[in-house]
């Protein structure tokens, strides 16, 4: 039997570290799945509470009719997906969407926009709907495409607490995926939203006909950022009518267990989002990812475009399982 190159015992103190290398992280996936989920869940628990989970609430602030040609996107204009596009909304029907999520026990709101990039007065409008979402006592999130540095800063005086800006998969299979927006685009955001001093949320999806080498290099960039995120979203594929990822074959269940656990034990103090795709898993899948290290979610029944389990499904496996929110 081949010892694993990486374990718990690298990293007494806190787990943390910046330079993990392909074949370490390659190792951890090779575990045997009982072994791999044991030291995630070890990992979990010091840093925190196993039973609690964060709740995320998505509003989609500006709707379809999007430049980028991402092929897993349903409101790209380069597929024909049959979305409306929608103007931005108003200021006061996001407050009110807000609000409603914050009664439903939600603790941040996300508000997204279809956009490569914020601009004009749209951009005055999200930055007033911030103020306002985060008057009512939500830690507020916006993902709005690419941020120049002017932007970021602006975001965080309006008094945005994250910013999500995924890399989506590893810069080897990046371009098979997008060809509208770097890598580097990528990059450049996320680290004019650091600068910022606005918290970054990042993270990728799976299950877009990538490898396992591709699942490993993503979470080895995300760990290699200058500070891990916060929050890492792991989404997997939605897979919508009319895009070019339609037809993927869908990501073995273990795998994506396994993905959740190899970005827990590399990001031990970030919070890990279940993120997109939960509709498509069972109870005991999603039961799985929560040991694997998962600790926060999007709750309400819809993501910005595609559905998301109805809240009592969530309430009644919350219950099941004897969690709570964070
Ligand atoms: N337009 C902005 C941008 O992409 O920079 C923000 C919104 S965009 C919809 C946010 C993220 O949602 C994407 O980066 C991607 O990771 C995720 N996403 C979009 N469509 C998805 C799908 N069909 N399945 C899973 N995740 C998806
Ligand atoms: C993220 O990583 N996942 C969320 C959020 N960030 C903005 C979006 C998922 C979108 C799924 C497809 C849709 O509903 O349009
Ligand atoms: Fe546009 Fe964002 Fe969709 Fe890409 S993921 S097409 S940037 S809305």
């Amino acid at each position: 039997m081949t010892e694993p190159t990486a374990c718990l015992s690298d990293n007494p103190e806190t787990g943390v570290r910046h330079d993990w290398s392909r074949a370490e992280v390659g190792a951890l996936f090779e575990l045997p799945f009982n072994e791999l989920l044991f030291q995630a869940q070890t990992l979990h628990r010091r840093h925190f509470d196993p039973n609690a989970v964060q709740i995320s609430t998505l509003l989609s602030i500006k709707t379809g009719g999007c430049p980028e040609d991402c092929k897993y996107c349903p409101q790209s204009v380069h597929y024909d997906t049959g979305l409306e596009p929608e103007a931005l909304m108003d200021v006061d029907a996001v407050v009110s969407a807000a609000r409603r999520a914050r009664e439903a026990g939600a603790s941040r709101f996300c508000m997204g926009a279809a956009w490569r990039n914020p601009k004009g007065k749209n951009f005055e409008r999200v930055l007033e709907m911030v103020g306002r979402v985060r008057a009512e006592g939500l830690e507020t999130c916006a993902t709005l495409g690419m941020l120049d540095a002017e932007q970021s800063r602006q975001l965080k005086v309006a008094g945005l607490d994250y910013y999500n800006h995924n890399l989506d998969t590893s810069p080897e299979f990046y371009g098979e995926i997008i060809s509208t927006r770097t890598w580097d685009d990528r990059i450049d955001t996320l680290t004019h939203v650091r600068e910022a001093g606005i918290n970054v949320c990042c993270g990728g999806i799976v299950g877009m006909g990538e490898g396992r080498a591709d699942r490993v290099s993503l979470l080895c960039e995300l760990a290699g950022l200058p500070e891990h995120p916060g929050s890492v979203p792991i989404n997997r594929l939605v897979k919508v009518e009319g895009t070019p990822l339609d037809h993927e074959a869908d990501i073995d269940a273990f795998e994506f267990v396994r993905t959740i656990a190899v970005a827990r034990i590399l990001m031990p103090e970030s919070y890990v989002r279940l993120s997109a795709g939960r509709t498509e898993m069972t109870d005991e899948m999603q039961a799985l990812c929560f040991f694997a290290g998962a600790n926060s979610i999007f709750y309400g029944e819809k993501l910005l475009t595609t559905g998301n389990p109805d809240t009592a499904n969530d309430d009644a496996l919350f219950e099941r399982l004897g969690l709570h929110p964070a």
